[in-house]
């Protein structure tokens, strides 16, 4: 597939105000910092489409982005930083737990992990979450750049293992040096084109 529009729809900061038009949404989450931005202008192949910023999780908002006139990427906020602990619940609570329970049109949330690291308490979450309100989901392993081919498969290995779910359900990518685009694009295709 080939993306040949890509334009910001909205963001939404206030629960009760998500959008719920008919058009299938691929949603990214992740630790702030994780390199979300990032791999949303990779696979759009614009520089600024989402803002990468260096100030990592100020903005707690859903930024809604319409491609090709079919389906939508929705941006949520990232976690993870600062007040982990008792208020981990939270996260839940928030605007993400709302979109991610009360969107009608979502078909896929991608998950986003530093390929670097191992997936932290909240990512494992995040997963279980997702598992246990059957949403569909694919990982990203991010900046798959910074690690050499081994380590890539390698690492890979771990993630799985300590996510308890099948390594084929793990894409490799670099925003860097525009890996992983086909595979992901391919998927989101194969799901559009079914509904
Ligand atoms: N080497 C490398 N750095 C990346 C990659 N993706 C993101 N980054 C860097 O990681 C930082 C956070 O990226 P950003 O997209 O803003 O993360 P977000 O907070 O999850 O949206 C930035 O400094 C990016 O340049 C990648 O694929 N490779
Ligand atoms: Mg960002």
């Amino acid at each position: 597939m080939i993306i040949k529009k890509a334009v910001y729809k909205t963001s939404v900061v206030e629960k009760g105000k998500l959008l719920q038009d008919d058009i299938p949404e691929f949603a990214f989450v992740g630790r702030s910092n994780v390199g979300k931005s990032s791999l949303i202008n990779m696979l759009v192949g614009q520089k600024r489409l989402a803002k990468a910023s260096s100030t990592p999780g100020l903005t707690k908002m859903v930024n809604y982005f319409d491609i090709n006139d079919t389906f939508r990427f929705v941006d949520l906020p990232g976690y993870g930083y600062a007040k982990v602990g008792k208020n981990q619940l939270d996260v839940w609570a928030g605007l993400m737990g709302e979109y991610l329970l009360g969107s009608q049109s979502l078909d896929t949330v991608f998950v986003l992990l530093d390929i670097r690291q191992v997936p932290s308490e909240l990512d494992k979450s995040m997963l279980e979450f997702l598992i246990f309100n059957q949403i569909p989901f694919m990982v990203l392993a991010t900046k798959s750049d910074k690690l050499s081919k081994s380590k890539q498969i390698q690492q890979r290995k771990i993630i799985a293992k300590t996510l308890c779910i099948r390594e084929e359900l793990i894409i490799l990518t670099s925003a860097e040096k525009q890996i992983g685009k086909e595979k992901v694009l391919e998927y989101i295709e194969n799901k559009v084109e079914v509904n």
